[in-house]
């Protein structure tokens, strides 16, 4: 295969080419292995639900049109997407709750390695869940949150708190009229579970309400939680320089990588791991010290905090290892492929599983208690630098990085629109009002083989900025912008329209803006929260000049952020399509006819610049309905005018 058409970095294409020259395989040779695809679960017409089947149906119209129990095509690709939509759900919210766990034993516990570090965003989150805060103990309020939060998962009473207490009330009728308020987190799971279960509901257009009530459950509730509490726990990002891509290794030091997705284990990993005990252990290994970088949404974790730098995304993971300079690669949950366990017996990298949820053939685990966080930080450094010595064949490090700024939140993003003087939301408002800013787009997800690495995610960012759309950008996403430069301010300059690069240079912006993990698109949702409350762009999400996309997209989360931003009113691109062609109703339901329901709708385009063009085009079209899109009068400017203008 040819690396230039598997991926668009140029470290990849580096470590790919020398993949095949030592015979190692990679993610893209098991893909050319896996062709030709399943066409009927590419489809999403097969079932395995119970054991009748499997049961498939022809797409084509001359074989079968039901399952044996009856059911259609509409209804088992229904019951197949919602499914995907739980197991994201469950996936960020699990993720939630763990952090939930973490927060309350630091609030509990006397003697602890964690402890509250934003504690004016502790403040604000609590009285926001309606816990009294002035004139307490941040103990107390942490502990009354703590208790509140977690009851959010299995609560049997009322509706999700955090969905009354931040989407716009507009936005809150509409999910009351469609009857999908979210009650709690593991109910609207487990609901998906129940009625895609052998005969229960087989209306195609009821599972996906379903599948909308869990997904709200996640981005506001799941994803936002753990968001809120790793900022209260790990302290709020602020703006912050990190490198990206394979060059970030160091042949000379001792390599970790942290891989996965939990902020928990990794943060301490980051504050020992330049402990001068351990450093100089390293260096009487022979080493120069200790390098420690991230992989996929961990690195997102501890760039936007730490300023770690990030070896890479999705796709990368392996070519990391073949660098051979990897002396250890410590996992938490989620995104992290099986195949590491037999390509770390080929090198010398030693692969660490550390939760009980996620061990590996071929790794060793060392399992993380959070009441024991900086010990098995230390160890784990330990065997790191014991590894050093074990090196072995050839080392390849692609000599490629770029350097980028992360660290953007709901919080401080007004900060930098509005100078420190104007915190608020106000000038960015205004300024997609006057047509500077022509609206904001979110592009976030996975890598996915099935697409040329990281070239949907930087073709389509670039042609979004190009048209003066603001991105924000998430996960894998904004790994693949910041390895492309995207996210230096000098990129405004360089790829932007002339209004967003006007903007961006007067505030010092990068065009790109990382706002985190994926867990962190509740970041998204909050901002365009408060851009409604921030008044004159509408009364909802769904007026806002906005659209997601997600151009690279393979996980299930992706498609429970997908749907989450459907159902909170964006329109939202997404490259492969969802597995749901072969049920024609739910395909005409899923990208037309649910924006009457919730206002969103979903579109489904692999080439990146009509993808974008298709956001650009629901951008203008929302700015008309604003009624922003008015001409400006031509002005012909007088002496006196253009004096004024050469004084700013
Ligand atoms: Ni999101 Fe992060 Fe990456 Fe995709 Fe996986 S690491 S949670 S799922 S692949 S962006
Ligand atoms: Fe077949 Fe119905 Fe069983 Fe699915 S649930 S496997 S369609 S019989």
């Amino acid at each position: 295969m040819e690396p230039k058409k598997c991926s668009n970095d140029k470290a990849t294409q580096e470590m790919l080419k020398h993949a095949y020259e030592a015979g190692v395989e990679t993610a893209w040779d098991r893909f050319a292995q896996q062709e030709p695809q399943c066409g009927f679960g590419k489809l999403g017409i097969c079932c395995r639900n119970c054991s009748m089947g499997p049961c498939r149906i022809d797409p084509f119209g001359d074989g079968p049109q039901a399952g044996i129990c009856g059911a259609t095509a509409d209804t088992i690709a229904a019951r197949n997407l919602v499914r995907m939509v739980a197991g994201g759900a469950a996936a960020h919210s699990d993720h939630g709750r763990d952090i939930a766990h973490t927060f309350k034993m630091a609030v509990e516990s006397e003697q602890c390695d964690y402890m509250i570090k934003d504690e004016l965003k502790l403040r604000e989150v609590a009285a926001r869940y309606g816990i009294k805060v002035e004139g307490r103990e941040t103990k107390e309020i942490a502990g009354d949150l703590a208790d509140a939060v977690l009851a959010e998962f299995g609560k049997q009473e009322g509706t999700l708190i955090s969905a009354a207490a931040y989407p716009p009330p507009a936005r809150q009728k509409v999910w009351k009229k469609l009857g999908v308020t979210p009650r709690s987190i593991d109910r609207e799971i487990v609901e998906i579970m129940h009625r895609t279960h052998i005969g229960v509901g087989s209306d195609y257009k009821n599972l996906v309400k379903q599948g909308l009530r869990a997904c709200l459950a996640d981005g506001w509730g799941g994803s936002l939680i753990a968001t809120e509490l790793s900022d209260i726990l790990f302290g709020g990002p602020q703006p912050i320089q990190f490198g990206s891509n394979l060059g970030v290794l160091d042949a000379k030091q001792v390599n970790i990588i942290v891989h996965g997705h939990e902020p928990t284990l990794s943060d301490i990993i980051v504050a020992v791991s330049q402990e001068p005990e351990l450093v100089k252990m390293a260096k009487d290994k022979g080493a120069e010290g200790i390098n420690l970088a991230g992989m996929c949404c961990t690195a997102t974790e501890i760039l936007m905090r730490h300023g770690i730098p990030v070896a890479g995304n999705f796709l990368q993971q392996e070519l990391a290892i073949m660098t051979g300079v990897v002396d250890l690669m410590a996992v938490d949950v989620q995104c992290i492929m099986p195949a590491l366990g037999s390509l770390c017996g080929c090198f010398h990298t030693k692969l660490i599983t550390t939760s009980p949820k996620c061990k590996i053939a071929g790794a060793e685990h060392i399992e993380f208690h959070e009441d024991r966080a900086v010990e098995t930080a230390r160890q784990i450094i330990k065997i790191a630098i014991e590894n050093f010595a074990n090196r072995k064949g050839k080392v390849q490090i692609p000599k490629v990085t770029e350097r980028g700024i992360a660290g953007f939140t709901t919080e401080n993003i007004f900060y930098h629109l509005g100078g420190r003087f104007r915190a608020s939301y106000r000038p960015l408002n205004d300024n997609i009002i006057n047509g500077r800013i022509r609206g904001a787009a979110g592009v976030v997800g996975c890598n996915n083989p099935k697409q040329v690495h990281d070239y949907g995610h930087i073709t389509m960012i670039k042609e979004l900025i190009k048209n003066d759309v603001l991105v924000v950008s998430t996960g894998c996403s904004a790994i693949a912008a910041a390895k492309e430069g995207l996210m230096r301010p000098e990129a405004a300059a360089k790829y932007c329209g002339q209004g967003l690069a006007e903007v961006c240079e007067t505030v010092g912006i990068p065009p790109v803006l990382h706002v985190g993990s994926c867990v962190d698109n509740s970041r998204i949702l909050t901002t365009l929260a408060n851009v409604v409350a921030e008044g004159g762009l509408g009364e909802d999400i769904s007026d806002l000049p906005v659209a997601g996309a997600a151009p690279e997209w393979m996980s299930e989360k992706a498609v429970s952020i997908g749907m989450y931003f459907v159902a909170s009113g964006v329109y939202t691109v997404v490259a492969e399509p969802l597995p749901i062609l072969g049920a024609p109703n739910l395909t005409r339901y899923i990208t037309d006819e649910i924006e009457k329901d919730v206002g969103g709708k979903w579109a489904f385009e692999r080439d990146p610049i009509k993808a974008a063009g298709m956001m650009l085009e629901h951008i203008e079209k929302k700015r008309d309905a604003l009624g922003i899109n008015v001409e400006k009068e031509r002005k012909l400017y007088d002496m006196e005018d253009r004096r004024t203008l050469s004084v700013e």
